[in-house]
């Protein structure tokens, strides 16, 4: 604390120090005084309305609300006389008064603060009359609404407006007719809210509170960890009673500061589900592997018996064996996952190099931001992130693009809506209208696949106009001339009929990111998922380079990685071509120090990636698999044909907690962990490696997937003996540098370190890129792109553009949100966004079924109508099992990233 400015003041008769700025309540709850207090949250703007926080100060006529009065020299200040208290007693029994008769209070909150202070305060009834009845609104899956209990302290007010920028609830009316609303006083479920819960955490006395029944129980334990969804890498708790989680509250972690959304509040109690796997199960002799579209497993299991982990494992080692005797290690291959912990990455392709004999390892990142590391780690050496996204706070502009946050990185949304709230100025560009383009500066909806014509039109403009940063480039880029030579032609007027936004609006946009003092650009799979993802990340990073946006704090680049362990699944050597930190497997080098780290020769032949084992399993190269935590019978592109590959293998073993899509052509199913069941350490977007703590034991004869994955080992003859979580970690630093100084009790004491973290105690560096890049020379290389089109464009027989993507409630394929109660009720059916006049001119009506159709396969699905889509294209999520939308898209890839394109392919609508 800097003691210089401190305010010296009397606080019940002593003697007391506190910062400039600081409130009367903030300094009595430091010296340990209680003051009760209800409308005063911390993190929340004061708003002194509840009065129970009132105190005396000499010399002044009322009492004072402590929560919103600051600190002054000399006062001398008084909780505790009897003025004070009479006062604080009084506001106390008035609220009361407004809760139902006889009701108990902690029903609804087991904490609830209002029976808390009146505990503390000694009140235990009031004088006053109740106040009539309000009836309940329990029409929303997730949140109960009690108004009865409400006492219009406004805290979910300031929580859904100032700290999730929601703006759903309000307080309507005057005097004794004000009363909490959603939107114009609709009920909740009608309401526009996205159920992130802020309220339900913000409200002391439960009148916003959890639907589910047994959410209100107290519970025997508390266990901090991380959310199992996506990278934004939330902290949460865990509140569980006999082996069942109860209900989870967001934490103070660095990426969220106690903020959830649906998913990370909501969506857990799909571990508790009836289907979780609890029996190793093995297909029953003859039986066919007949790919399945269904959620609902009863019928898939008759095709399984329920077998002994000594079986199961024993013949998955001797099936393993067999194909690596017979037709050599690379005719053997693993997907491992981003869902599970860096421990679980780790050995899942040390395994699969030093047991399997090959490289033949990847997961989802090839489907996701494969492209965009292909890119980084060619311009800047590194395919991380440069800054946090909690950064955007200290950019001037913000530019987000190919990129939904507030529906697949809540959390990471609201820190830029909270920073446009304080004025910075937001770019958004997609070619839907998302909901953050409500708060954008500029919002660009431009044509769908051509990024590339838009970004370089960008590009010429702050070249054209000298706006870029002639220094950076000189001392610290390389290839400029090229990229200007590449751009010459880009201008604004030539690239606006093919990007659809006019040109002086491109060129407002160029200005605006080029002269602000500091710009961040984050994107998504708008940008990664196509045939020229890798162009498209090639032309924003030249932007960030040319105008010398990176390097500084509120500046860089930020691929917002998308599944909650991608980044460090990644890390830890879950890729064909890298070693663990990203060693290329090639390099002689790096070679020779796994195989001495690892004690085995390794093969330096880069593997197969994701689409590229589809392949070559119907070509007959790759004839066994592991699949650890993935789904590709759903995620893949073209599933039809991938589906048939999987069913093609000669031995598929899937190690998962439901039996998914994929597992139904298994040969052996192992039940393995969920998130909750399990310790283990998870990489964030922001290179954040946290701990998630294991709150629950696994159901059943379900074990931890370490534990599976090292019994495989074993089972292949690898001696390998890790005895804790903790082991494996210690190897890991030892084989990757970037992490060398994190020790596993740092992680314990502070559940969140940043890497690159180069030595014990070395604090880590969360913004990245500020002396040099990572490359060779030192410096990034600028690399151009031309503009060309998807693999598939649209003709008179497949008229409508496919862009698939994802939905706020569900989780990629579905296998864990449609299994979770809240989530599954929010969003059952699967649905197609069209334009509204689009379902005019074919003549559909929202919620009829239409038939989609490509190329590849067909699908039938229910309409809705989205003016945000625009006309032309339908957006398609896919997570739903019975309308399987990869059945329709193109497994076309990008050259340099092996990533297919998911955003874009052809199709034709029909009303059903
Ligand atoms: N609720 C939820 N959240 C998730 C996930 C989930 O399944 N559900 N998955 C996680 C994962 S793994 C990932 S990778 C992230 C993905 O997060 P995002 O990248 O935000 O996800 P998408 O919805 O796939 O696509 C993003 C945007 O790309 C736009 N787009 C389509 N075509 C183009 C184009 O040609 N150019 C540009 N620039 N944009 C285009 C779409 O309109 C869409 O708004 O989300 C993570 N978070
Ligand atoms: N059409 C289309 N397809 C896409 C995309 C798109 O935008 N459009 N996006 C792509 C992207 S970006 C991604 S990342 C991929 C995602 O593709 P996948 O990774 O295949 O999808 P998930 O549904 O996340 O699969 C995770 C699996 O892990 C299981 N699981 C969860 N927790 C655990 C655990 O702790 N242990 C074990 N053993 N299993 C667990 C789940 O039940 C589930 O089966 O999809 C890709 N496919
Ligand atoms: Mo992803």
């Amino acid at each position: 604390m800097n003691t210089r400015n401190m305010i010296g003041f009397q606080l019940n008769g002593e003697q007391v120090q506190a910062l400039p700025g600081e409130t009367l309540l903030q300094v009595a709850q430091r010296e340990g005084i209680n003051v009760p207090h209800l409308c005063h949250k911390n993190g929340l703007e004061p708003a002194g309305n509840c009065r129970a926080c009132m105190v005396e100060i000499d010399g002044e006529r009322t009492l004072a609300a402590s929560c919103c009065r600051q600190v002054e020299a000399g006062m001398v200040v008084t909780t505790d006389s009897a003025k004070a208290v009479a006062s604080q007693r009084m506001v106390l029994e008035l609220l009361l008064a407004d809760m139902p008769e006889n009701t108990n209070l902690a029903a609804l909150k087991a904490d609830n603060e209002l029976a808390h202070w009146c505990e503390i305060m000694g009140i235990d009834g009031t004088r006053f009359d109740a106040r009539a009845p309000v009836p309940p609104d329990y029409s929303h899956p997730a949140i109960a609404v009690n108004l009865d209990h409400c006492i219009q302290c406004t805290r979910c007010v300031r929580a859904c407006r100032e700290v999730q920028v929601n703006d759903v609830i309000g307080l309507a009316h005057r005097g004794e007719h004000a009363t909490i609303v959603f939107d114009q006083g609709d009920a909740l479920a009608q309401s526009t809210c996205v159920a992130c819960g802020e309220c339900v955490q913000a409200c002391p006395t439960g009148a916003l509170s959890p639907a589910k029944p047994n959410a209100h129980q107290q519970a025997d334990k508390t266990i901090d960890s991380v959310c199992p969804y996506c990278g934004v890498g939330c902290q949460l708790t865990y509140h569980v009673k006999d082996n069942t989680i109860l209900r989870v509250e967001g934490q103070n972690g660095p990426a969220n500061a106690g903020r959830l959304c649906v998913k990370g509040r909501y969506g857990f109690d799909y571990v508790h589900h009836e289907q979780r796997l609890t029996h190793p199960l093995i297909r029953r002799e003859g039986v066919p592997k007949n790919p399945v579209d269904l959620l609902n497993t009863e019928q898939v299991h008759t095709a399984f018996r329920q077998a002994s982990w000594e079986e199961a494992l024993a013949l998955v080692a001797s099936k393993l064996k067999q194909i690596k005797t017979t037709h050599g290690g690379n005719a053997l291959a693993g997907f491992g996952s981003a869902k599970g912990s860096n421990e679980e990455a780790y050995l899942f392709q040390k395994l699969v190099r030093t047991g399997f004999g090959t490289n033949n390892v990847d997961h989802c990142t090839r489907l996701c931001h494969a492209s965009s590391v292909a890119a980084l780690l060619e311009g800047i050496g590194s395919g991380a992130v440069s800054n946090p996204l909690m950064d955007v706070d200290q950019a001037e502009v913000i530019f987000v693009i190919g990129a939904n946050p507030t529906v697949n990185h809540p959390v990471g949304a609201t820190w830029i809506k909270n920073a446009v709230k304080k004025g910075a100025k937001l770019i958004v560009a997609d070619p839907r209208r998302s909901d953050l383009a409500r708060h954008a500066t500029h919002f660009l909806q431009f044509k769908a696949d051509s990024d590339v014509a838009l970004l370089n039109a960008l590009l010429h403009v702050i070249i054209d106009e000298n706006l870029i940063n002639t220094e950076f480039i000189k001392t610290r880029t390389e290839g400029f001339d090229a990229l200007k030579a590449n751009v010459a032609t880009c201008t604004p007027e030539a690239m606006a009929p093919i990007c659809g936004i006019p040109a002086s609006e491109l060129r407002a946009v160029a200005r605006l990111y080029a002269k602000s003092k500091s710009a961040m650009i984050l994107w998504g799979m708008g940008i990664s998922q196509h045939t020229h993802g890798t162009d498209n990340a090639r032309c924003l990073i030249s932007l960030a380079l040319i105008t010398g946006q990176i390097g500084r704090p509120g500046t860089g680049l930020h691929p917002l990685r998308g599944q909650n362990n991608v980044q460090g699944a990644s890390d830890a050597g879950l890729i064909p071509m890298m070693y663990p930190d990203y060693q290329p497997v090639g390099n002689t080098e790096a070679q020779r120090r796994f195989e001495t780290l690892w004690n085995t020769p390794l093969s330096s032949t880069p593997g197969l990636t994701v689409v590229e084992t589809m392949q070559a399993i119907l070509a007959g190269t790759v004839k066994g698999m592991y699949i650890l935590g993935e789904n590709p019978a759903m995620s893949d592109p073209d599933l039809n044909h991938a589906r048939k590959a999987l069913a093609a293998l000669d031995f598929l073993v899937v190690q998962d907690i439901f039996l998914t899509e994929t597992a139904t052509l298994a040969d052996v199913v192992l039940p393995a962990s969920a998130f909750p069941e399990k310790t283990g350490t998870f990489t964030n977007t922001d290179r954040l490696v946290q701990l998630g703590q294991q709150a629950i034991d696994p159901p059943g004869l379900a074990r931890q997937d370490l534990w599976i994955i090292q019994s495989i080992a074993q089972g292949l003859g690898l001696s390998w003996n890790y005895q804790t979580v903790e082991d494996v970690f210690d190897e890991m630093r030892r084989a990757m540098h970037s992490i060398e100084g994190i020790t596993w009790q740092r992680l314990q004491r502070e559940h969140a370190v940043v890497y690159p973290c180069l030595h014990e105690g070395d604090a880590g560096q969360a913004v990245v890129f500020t002396e040099e890049f990572p490359t060779h020379s030192g410096k990034a290389r600028l690399v151009p792109a031309q503009y060309r089109g998807a693999a598939e464009k649209p003709d008179v027989e497949f008229p409508f553009v496919l862009i698939t993507g994802r939905q706020l409630e569900h989780w990629h394929t579905g296998s864990m949100t449609r299994r979770a109660s809240v989530l599954d009720a929010i969003e059952p059916e699967p649905t197609a966004l069209f334009n509204p006049s689009d379902l005019n001119s074919l003549n559909i009506q929202p919620g009829d079924k239409v038939s989609l159709r490509s190329r590849r396969g067909e699908i039938t699905i229910f309409a809705r109508a989205d003016s945000c889509t625009p006309q032309g294209n339908v957006f398609v999520p896919f997570c739903y099992a019975e309308a399987a939308i990869n059945k329709l898209t193109h497994a076309a890839l990008d050259p340099h990233g092996k990533i297919p394109e998911f955003k874009y392919c052809a199709i034709a609508v029909h009303k059903n």
